[in-house]
Formats: structure tokens, sequence, C-alpha cells
């Protein structure tokens, strides 16, 4: 059974009961078998078979990346290697790489809970799906892959790139689901264009997009561009990969898999939990993982609960789209920026394409961002005065919703680069 009523629509109370008895058992896990865990919980003398309420989580120190660099590989295992059937590992642009393993019942567990998220999704097992993931040490193809195999659907492994083929198959083999980033999502649509391929008439009818923050007016353009349902869904390898949280068919927030997941989200300075319903820092701590369980895992993105109740009858908290991380929050003269926010305003802004890059430098002492935005072809054989009244307006949009003045710079159709997995569209110059 993929679509599990009896779970995603537990009443709270029963929830909270599990959790707590899955917090327990993990918390004595990693506190018998993990010396990390073992010395900071004697530290803080922490008794770690006395867990007697979920409250109790706040008495438990938080994971951050770093620990896991610390303990690289295997450090901070749970169980012997002999019985990890598998290893994956996070790229690490930000700094050194970090090792993960999965137990038999946590590949079992994973596939599991991504068939959930495909099943919530409105994709069944008829479905033909593409999986342009990249398969290997990330977790996104093979998670995926292992979810959509469980739902029973016809999984096309292709991975990522070498576009034009991907098309090429998604028009033979009648693909009726992508599942990539949103950026290859936006790139795909692009070369169709150039293929002279229409996608509305592919058969392609859902976009399952994850592994990078987005917006709501890029999945607008999304949508309407490739004619499909696009939704949104998330993970982290450090906790599982994707399977964590995903959006239903109302597409309105990721229901978070809380049978196996806790979350809290707290201000990350003061670490403190935010008031219920405002933004913050999300902290996962797994509750069935048994090759690598983590406490209080400080994922840096950020997000909001959504407190009311769902149309869709599931009783699983959802969390917002993820806005962006903590580290990627550009501070422009004093003020906080977001990519995401910065997409947003352009992609709803008529004779621009949804390409853009965010160019941060530090003249005389003073802060500048240039947005680099790809201008409609047709823009290009305008008039001057036209072009300068689109710049205009764009940084007018940009002041009054930023509360800061940018420099924008037009450039020509597909003059910056596509990209086929994780998107980088920030190129920070200072030298802070
Ligand atoms: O990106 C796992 C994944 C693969 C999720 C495929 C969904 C689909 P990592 O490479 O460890 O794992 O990167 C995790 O990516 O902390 C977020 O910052 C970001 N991220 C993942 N999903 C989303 C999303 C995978 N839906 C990091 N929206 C996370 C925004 C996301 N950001």
């Amino acid at each position: 059974m993929i679509w599990e009523k009896n779970k995603e629509c537990m009443p709270r109370e029963d929830l909270e009961q599990l959790q707590l008895e899955r917090l327990q058992s993990t918390v004595y896990r990693v506190g018998t078998h993990v010396p990390f865990y073992r010395n900071k919980f004697n530290e803080m003398k922490l008794e770690y078979d006395r867990i007697s309420s979920l409250s109790d989580l706040k008495r438990l120190p938080f994971t951050m990346k770093q620990d896991l660099r610390d303990n690289y590989p295997y450090g901070l295992f749970a169980v012997p290697l002999r019985e990890v059937v598998r290893v994956h590992s996070s790229s690490g642009t930000t700094g050194s790489a970090t090792v993960v393993g999965y137990s038999r019942n946590d590949i079992k567990t994973w596939s599991n809970l991504v068939a959930r998220i495909l099943c919530s999704a409105g994709v069944t097992a008829d479905d033909v799906i593409q999986i342009a993931f990249g398969y290997g040490l990330f977790t996104g193809g093979f998670g995926l892959h292992y979810g959509a195999e469980r739902l029973g659907a016809s999984v096309i492994p292709i991975s990522s790139g070498n576009t034009k083929r991907q098309i090429q198959i998604m028009q033979d083999f009648k693909t009726t689901a992508l599942v990539c980033t949103p950026s290859y999502a936006l790139k795909m649509a692009d070369v169709m264009m150039d293929m002279g391929i229409n996608p509305h008439g592919l058969s392609l009818r859902f976009g399952l997009f994850g592994a990078e923050p987005w917006s709501e007016s890029m999945r607008r353009e999304i949508n309407e561009r490739l004619g499909i349902r696009a939704s949104d869904n998330y993970g982290l390898s450090e906790v599982m990969g994707p399977g964590v949280a995903g959006e239903c068919a109302e597409c309105n927030g990721l229901h978070i898999n809380e049978d196996h997941f806790l979350v809290e989200v707290i201000d990350p300075d003061s670490m403190e939990p935010v008031a219920p319903g405002e933004v913050g820092e999300l902290v996962i701590t797994t509750l069935t993982k048994e090759a690598f369980p983590v406490i209080r895992y400080r994922t840096r993105d950020l997000t909001r609960l959504i407190p009311e109740p769902c149309p869709c009858g599931r009783t699983f908290q959802r969390m917002s789209r993820i806005m962006g991380r903590t580290d990627d929050m550009l501070i422009i003269k004093g003020v906080n920026v977001f990519p995401t926010q910065i997409e947003s305003i352009l992609f709803d802004i008529e004779g621009t394409e949804p390409h853009y890059r965010l160019i941060v430098d530090r003249e005389n002492n003073e802060d500048k961002l240039t947005v680099m935005v790809e201008a409609v072809e047709s823009m290009f054989f305008d008039s001057m005065k036209k072009q300068r009244g689109l710049v205009e307006m764009i940084k007018k949009k940009m002041a009054t919703e930023l509360g800061i003045s940018v420099d924008i710079k037009l450039v020509e159709e597909k003059t910056l680069e596509r990209f086929n997995g994780k998107g980088n569209r920030v190129i920070d110059n200072r030298k802070l």
C-alpha cells in the first residue's frame, strides 16, 4: 500500500505517541552505538534512556554539518559496516564531502517514503517516470528511482544531461512524469522549443521537482510551458535524501513525513524555537534510521510550518517551500535578500526570460548587486527607449519589494549558462 491513509491521516495524538516511542529508541541507539553522541550526552549529563516526552527533545544536542565532516567517513554510523548496504555522499560545494549510510531496512523505508511522496503528488503505477537526476553519490537519482519502482510505475533511469536525448526519449517512451531539478525542467522547455517540439503535444502530465530552492512564479512558468502540474519535494542526504517532505495535489506546502522525522523550526541565532508559523531554520531528528540516525540536524534551510490543516485530509504538518538557506542569504547594504525573492519578481515581468544571475560586488566599501537577466529576443530589436523602460521598471519593482537599489543588465537570450542539476545563480565577488 503506497497511499498510507492510516499513517498519513493519523490523529495527532497517536502520531505524537509513535514519535515519542521512536525518539526514545533513536536516542538509545545513538547513545549506545555512536561515540560522538555518547560523549555529548555524557558531557551534558543526559541520561539517554530517560526520554519521557517529546519536549525532552529540547534537551538534546544539535548536530551540524561540521560534525559529519569531523567524523568522516564512517564515524557517525550506528551499525557496523557489514550491515550497511548503500553509501551516498554529498558533494560538498561549501566544504569537504560528507558520507551517509543505509541499512537494508533504511533502503526499504526510503523507497516507501519516496513512493508516498510520488503518490501524494498524483503519480500512480500507470505512470512512466523519467528520472533525470544524476545517479551516483547524489541521493536524487537512486532515491527517486527506488521510490518510483516501489510505486509500481515504469521507470526510465536516464540520469541527468544530454537534454536532446532526454526529450527524444520523453517523446518516444511517452513519459508522463518528469523528475529533476526545477532549473533543469526550464532548460528542457527551452531545448524543446529549439527542437521544434511542442511540449503540449507530449504525454507529460506531472513534474516532481526538488533539490534546490525555487519560487511560486517559477512553478507557474514551468506549468505553463510544459503543460504539467509541477510539485515540490524536499530532502537532504544527511537526513535520508528525497522523501522527507512533499506536496500533495493541493500544491500548497510540503507535508513532512512526520512518522519518520521530527521537525523543529528555530531562530538560527538564538537557537530557540520560533513562534508557531514563523520563518526559521528547519531542524530534523530522524526517528527510524538505523545506519545513520541524526539528532536535531541543523539543515540551514529556511521555512515555516503551516498551522492550518490541509484540505487533502493528511494530518502531517506542512512546511512552506524552502525560502533559501541561511548560507544563501545575501546581505546587501545590510538588507537580507534571498535569491528566490528576486526570482519571483523577475518571473512576473513581461519581456524577460526566466534566466538570471546575481552578481555581488563591493565598491568603495559599498555593496552593489547587479542582476543579469535575459530579455526576450524581440526586446533586442526594439528601440533603446523600450529597453531602458524595461530596466527602469525592474529596478523600481526591486526597490519597492526588496528595499534596495539594484543594477539591471539585460542580456540576450541564451547567453546565461543553463543547469542540468542544481542551479547556482549567485556570484559573490566580495571578499568578506
Ligand atoms: O538534494 C536531496 C533531494 C534530491 C531532494 C532530489 C529532492 C529531490 P542534498 O544534495 O544533500 O540532497 O542537498 C540538500 O538541497 O538542504 C536544501 O538546501 C536543498 N533542497 C533539497 N530539496 C529542496 C527543495 C538533495 N524542494 C539541500 N526546495 C537541502 C528547496 C531544496 N531546496
